[in-house]
């Protein structure tokens, strides 16, 4: 049996349509997703849209529209931002959806059962670009009169009849739940969790009574539940909870909840007290990436810098973008990006290098060798060639992206590629074809082996381009798992069933700058 694997995304706010960092999150996770498939687990994958509260509420009445209409135009461009970007999704979740109110609903009525949950009055700073509470203390001056979140967003005085959750009484636990390895990452975000509960934490308000969209608090007339008690529930919801489904035995704990810096504290503080007060298990891991910049700001609509993540896919190539970004940030830190930055990148790794030498070799085997492949000798240099990109593609890659240390993963997969240039430049097959045939087939096939590594194992950033190369080698659908790397039977299959190399096309294509960015 196959170790179950459940990862999601942050539900992003569909008061807008995506941006790059949406599609950054979406794409490491389909990166970790795709990554554990290959390892042989069994993999479950959700993201979707948060949909409720204030935020929403607010924008829809801005645009005139009410806001379910708003959420349902909106959503779309997340899903299709998904589907276009090859996230491999198994639940696209709303929280307008009707299982996901259902689970609502039964995780407030879990945590009313244990007496933490009661009704006061709550009266302090609120703001609803955070769509979060803040104590005065956390509070910054902005212009004038205003004050700021931590997060640098205005806040606003509210005084309302609200639902309380005694998030005091989780204070211990959640300290050792924070200080226990492995829970929060990268280590650099969890000192100033720590220091968040350490500070003394006061009792969260969970109910609103001055808007109505959202889930309605069972039995309780005019209050719905504040966004973010929904919000981290969808990770359950689409387990099948309440109920004790087959799924929710398999997945829950969840291994991964991907998220951004920015709301680590609601998913390591509120949401693991949510759950020990309704006697669910807690997520085994978040993980807190960084922040993507455009050339080393943050996108707003004020600076006019905001990129359509779809626009950018469009220009270079989806697989290049996904590869670009997970091989540029180091992940957990910020990064920046620019279309220079693609370009260059890309066209020096992707284009020049890997694309570059799958190229030539299969075109040699097409010419020089009519596209049969046959069994050979391999010397000392071609098993030396061989081991390098063994290494990389069985253990250095899978050892960096099972810590999420994807650039330094595709490091280790890049000094390979290299390693096989050198080779083809030290072997120099061209020149062989007439002073010693049998040697120059012997390099070739021995790229072939190669490439086939290479290909395999770079699947989880580049789907669609690796599988292109596998397919011209000829490697079958069901044999592609990193399990099959240390298999070298397939190319004996191969010759014996007669393959023949075809002309190839290139993979990754040079890019050039759009004029425009020029
Ligand atoms: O926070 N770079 O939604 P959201 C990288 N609905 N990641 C970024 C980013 C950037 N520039 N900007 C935002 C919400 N993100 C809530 C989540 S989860 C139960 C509810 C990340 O649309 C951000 O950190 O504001 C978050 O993980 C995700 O995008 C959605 O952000």
């Amino acid at each position: 049996m196959s170790e179950p694997y459940y990862i999601t995304t942050a539900i992003s706010y569909p008061n807008g349509r995506p941006h790059i960092g949406h599609a950054y999150e979406a794409i490491a996770a389909d990166v970790i997703a795709r990554f554990q498939r290959l390892q042989g687990r069994d993999v479950r994958f959700q993201t979707g849209t948060d949909e409720h509260g204030l935020k929403m509420a607010r924008k829809a009445e801005e645009q005139g529209k009410t806001p379910r209409e708003l959420a349902d135009e909106m959503s779309g461009y997340f899903q299709a931002m998904c589907d276009g970007l090859d996230v491999s999704y198994d639940r696209f979740i709303r929280t307008v959806d009707a299982d996901h109110h259902v689970a609502s609903q039964a995780i407030w009525k879990a945590m009313e059962a244990k007496g933490d949950l009661y009704l006061d009055r709550y009266e302090g700073w609120y703001s609803v670009r955070d769509e979060a509470y803040y104590d005065e203390s956390e509070l910054t001056a902005g212009e004038g009169e205003e004050k700021l979140s931590p997060q640098g967003t205005p806040v606003e005085w509210t005084v309302e009849e609200s639902w309380f959750f005694r998030l005091s009484k989780y204070q211990e636990p959640l300290l050792e739940l924070l200080k226990s390895p492995g829970f929060l990452e990268p280590e650099s975000r969890r000192n100033e969790m720590i220091a968040f509960v350490e500070s003394g934490l006061r009792d969260l308000s969970v109910s609103r009574t001055s808007f109505d969209w959202g889930v309605k608090v069972p039995d309780s007339d005019g209050h719905v539940m504040y966004v973010w008690v929904d919000a981290l529930t969808n990770y359950i919801t689409g387990l099948g909870y309440p109920d004790d489904t087959e799924m929710w035995r398999k997945f829950w704990p969840a291994s991964l909840h991907l998220i951004g810096k920015d709301i680590v504290r609601f998913h390591t503080i509120y949401w693991p007290a949510f759950l020990m007060s309704a006697g669910i298990a807690l997520p085994k891991q978040v993980f807190g990436h960084g922040f993507l910049l455009n050339r080393g700001q943050k996108e707003s609509k004020s600076l006019g810098n905001v990129t359509d993540p779809m626009e950018l896919a469009e220009s270079f190539g989806v697989d290049t973008l996904r590869y670009f970004l997970m091989r540029e940030v180091a992940f957990g830190q910020d990064g920046s990006y620019s279309p220079e930055a693609i370009v260059t990148r890309t066209n020096a790794e992707l284009a020049n290098s890997f694309g570059n030498l799958a190229q030539r070799t299969l075109s040699m085997i097409h010419k020089n060798m009519d596209g049969r492949l046959e069994a050979f000798e391999t010397t000392e240099a071609d098993e030396a060639l061989l081991a390098t990109v063994r290494s990389a593609c069985h253990e250095g890659l899978p050892r960096e992206f099972e810590k999420l240390a994807f650039s330094i993963g595709i490091d280790e997969w890049m000094k390979a590629v290299y390693a096989c240039n050198q080779y083809v430049d030290d072997q120099a097959p061209w020149g062989l074809k007439k002073t010693d045939p049998e040697r120059m087939k012997a390099v070739l096939q021995t790229l072939y082996l190669a490439i086939r590594d290479l290909a395999l194992a770079i699947q989880p950033v580049t789907p669609t381009k690796a599988a292109a190369v596998l397919d011209m080698l000829g490697i079958p659908a069901g044999e592609r798992l990193y399990a099959d790397l240390p298999d070298r039977g397939w190319f004996d299959a191969l010759v014996a069933k007669g393959h023949v190399v075809e002309k190839p096309m290139p993979a990754f294509p040079r890019l050039e700058l759009p004029e425009e960015s020029s």
